[in-house]
Parts: structure tokens; sequence; C-alpha cells
């Protein structure tokens, strides 16, 4: 339900208004409104996990003034401002809404099918940062402190397995096993960061393959949306979480682990589409560490959704008891079939 409140302050009263649920996140809620002056996408943001939505609006108001000062021609999604010229709009729960353009003639996929859908996303998403690359990342802010600082999520996961109920432990125990075996990959990122081998930029940190727009026709990647978390970050969250999310052909949400399996064409396509755009800007040293992206950000999916399961569901929206478990049993057996991969 949409509160009459924001409806009015965006606009939509009267008659001819239809409204529909949108999009699949975990966090957020969306909704589709086609209204008589056009169709939009209106989101309330989850303040409980964005303590503070403000900061969203400052980073992609500062990203959007960049490029279309040095990039004009390149698409990116600002909000529709309110009535009142605000960009977020507060319910009387202190919610904060925020409407979009909907694109005609796009759509999003839950999974790769082909490599020319792997070239086109990678090289969607490395163009933001490419096109970014001349910012300076002090313009922008975490939206949420720490999101992918793995030495900080494994710290999370361990107090989760601290703090949960026996009965949540038991059922997760080889999950939980599984998580422990693969804490090398902690001390790798650790090491990474303290040697100063990544550089700061600007990057996207949810480049699954649901947060681009695809042209219905051309196949062609339209432009990035989900800009929730556009902040500093490293290129390995965002290289990371497009190998999680391409390479294998069922979602984070299959059941069935002989349908996950590491498709290694797919690979090799994303990393085309990526580095056509990004080999210019990644170091010497960053192109090494290419293939520790993959194995870094299922891991980290793997520990954020297993704590959740283990806190009791209190983080990702879930339709059925037991989803994050099965969701995190999923990404270690895509971590197991990356290992194998040997990248
Ligand atoms: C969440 O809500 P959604 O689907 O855009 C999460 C991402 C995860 C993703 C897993 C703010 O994104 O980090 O990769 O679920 N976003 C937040 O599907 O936690
Ligand atoms: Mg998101």
């Amino acid at each position: 339900m949409i509160p009459p409140v924001i409806l009015r302050a965006f606009g939509f009263e009267g008659e001819g208004v239809f409204i529909q649920p949108f999009g699949s996140g975990h966090i957020n809620r969306t909704f589709k409104i086609d209204a008589p002056h056009g169709s939009f996408v209106l989101q309330r943001i989850n303040h409980h996990v964005f303590r503070n939505p403000e900061v969203i609006a400052s980073n992609i108001g500062y990203a959007a003034r960049y490029l279309k000062h040095n990039y004009p021609d390149y698409l990116f999604l600002s909000p529709i401002a309110s009535l009142t010229n605000q960009q977020m709009v507060y319910d009387n729960e202190g919610y904060p809404w925020r409407l979009f353009p909907y694109f005609k003639n796009t759509i999003t996929i839950d999974a790769v099918t082909s490599e020319q859908e792997a070239f086109e996303a990678a090289k969607g998403f490395a163009r933001l940062t490419k096109n970014l690359a001349g910012c300076d990342v002090g313009n922008v802010q975490p939206t949420i402190e720490k999101f992918h600082d793995l030495t900080w999520r494994y710290e999370q996961f361990h107090t989760a397995l601290a703090q949960a109920q026996s009965e949540r432990k038991e059922l997760a125990f080889n999950a939980i096993d599984n998580c422990l075996r693969f804490s090398h990959l902690v001390k790798t990122y650790t090491a990474l960061i303290n040697e100063n081998a990544l550089k700061p930029r600007i990057t996207h940190n949810d480049t699954k393959i649901n947060n681009i727009l695809f042209d219905t026709e051309t196949k062609k990647a339209v432009c990035v949306i989900d800009l929730d978390t556009l902040m500093p970050g490293y290129f390995i969250y965002d290289l990371g979480d497009m190998v999680r999310t391409f390479v294998s052909p069922v979602s984070e949400e299959e059941m069935d682990l002989s349908k996950i399996t590491f498709r290694e064409d797919i690979y090799q396509a994303l990393l085309r589409g990526y580095l056509s755009e990004m080999a210019g800007e990644l170091s010497e040293q960053e192109m090494k560490i290419i293939p520790f992206s993959g194995l870094m950000m299922t891991y980290i999916m793997a520990l954020r959704f297993l704590a959740d399961y283990l806190n009791g569901d209190v983080y990702y929206t879930t339709k059925y008891e037991g989803q994050n478990l099965v969701r995190a049993v999923n990404q270690l057996s895509l971590l197991e079939k990356l290992e194998s991969a040997n990248l």
C-alpha cells in the first residue's frame, strides 16, 4: 500500500492511476505506476537498512551533476522531484519515498542466458565506474558503513553464531561449517586492504544481473538501476557481484544445488565486457586480483544470508521459513564451484 500523502506529493491523484508491485529487491518496496501522464516507478526506501537516506540522495545528485557535465549522452537514472521539488518525500512512519521514470521497451532478467547478455551487462556496469573515475571519491559517502568489508561481515557472522537459537544453529550446521572453511578468503581480503592494493573508486555495489535494464529488441544495456549503494568501493565489489550472479544458470534462490554450475563461456564474456571499459583504469596489481573478486563476493553473500538466518531473518525479505538458509547454502555451493574452476 502506498500512503495517499505520498501519491499526492508526486501528483498521482484522481482517475486512471494504476499501481502494481514491481521488481524483486530484498530491501526496499517498489511499485509501478501507470498514470494518464506516463509510467513511473515509485519506491519506498527501507530506512532501517539505509539509516541516513539523505546520503543516497546526495551521492546520486553529485554523480548526476558530474555525468551530465562530463558525459552528457550517458543515461543515468536520477529520481524525479515531487510537486514541491523534493527528491524524497517522507510518509507518516518516517519512510522516504522517491519516484523514477519507467523506461518503455526495457526488461530486466534474473539469470544470464547468453554470452551477449553477460558482455553487455558487464560493459554497462563498468561504464558507470569508468565515467565516474575522474571524480574525487571524497564527494560521496557510504550509504551503509562497511557494506562490503569482508572482515567486518565475517565478524558479524560470528556474532550471529554466538547469539543464535540452538534450533537454527542445528539446522544450519553444514552451512556454518562451510562458512568457517572458507575463512582464508578473509585473510586474503585483509591483506589486500592492508597493502593498499585496491584503488578507492565510486562503485555501484549491487551489480547483480537484475539491476541492469536491457533494450527489449537490441538486447543492449540501456541503463544501470538501483543506485542506493553508489558509494566508495573497490572494483572487486562490482566485478565480484557480477561473477556471483552471472555465471550460474540459476539465481541465488535455487534449492536444487545440481543446477548451480560455473559457466566458463559466460565468465569469459563477462570479463571481456567489463574490461572493454575498465582495462585502462585498473592497475597491473588490480588485474591480478580479478580472480579473487567472484570468490569474495559469493562468500560475503553466503555469510550475510547465513548471519540473517541465525539472527532470525531480520534483514532480508523472506517469503518462506528457512529462505535465508536456502540462499546461504546456494551461495556456498556456487563458491565451491568457483573454487574448483581455478579462476
Ligand atoms: C540486497 O534489495 P536488493 O535486492 O537490491 C542487498 C545486496 C545483496 C542482494 C542479494 C542494501 O539487494 O547487497 O547483494 O540483496 N542490498 C542491501 O540479492 O543489503
Ligand atoms: Mg539493491
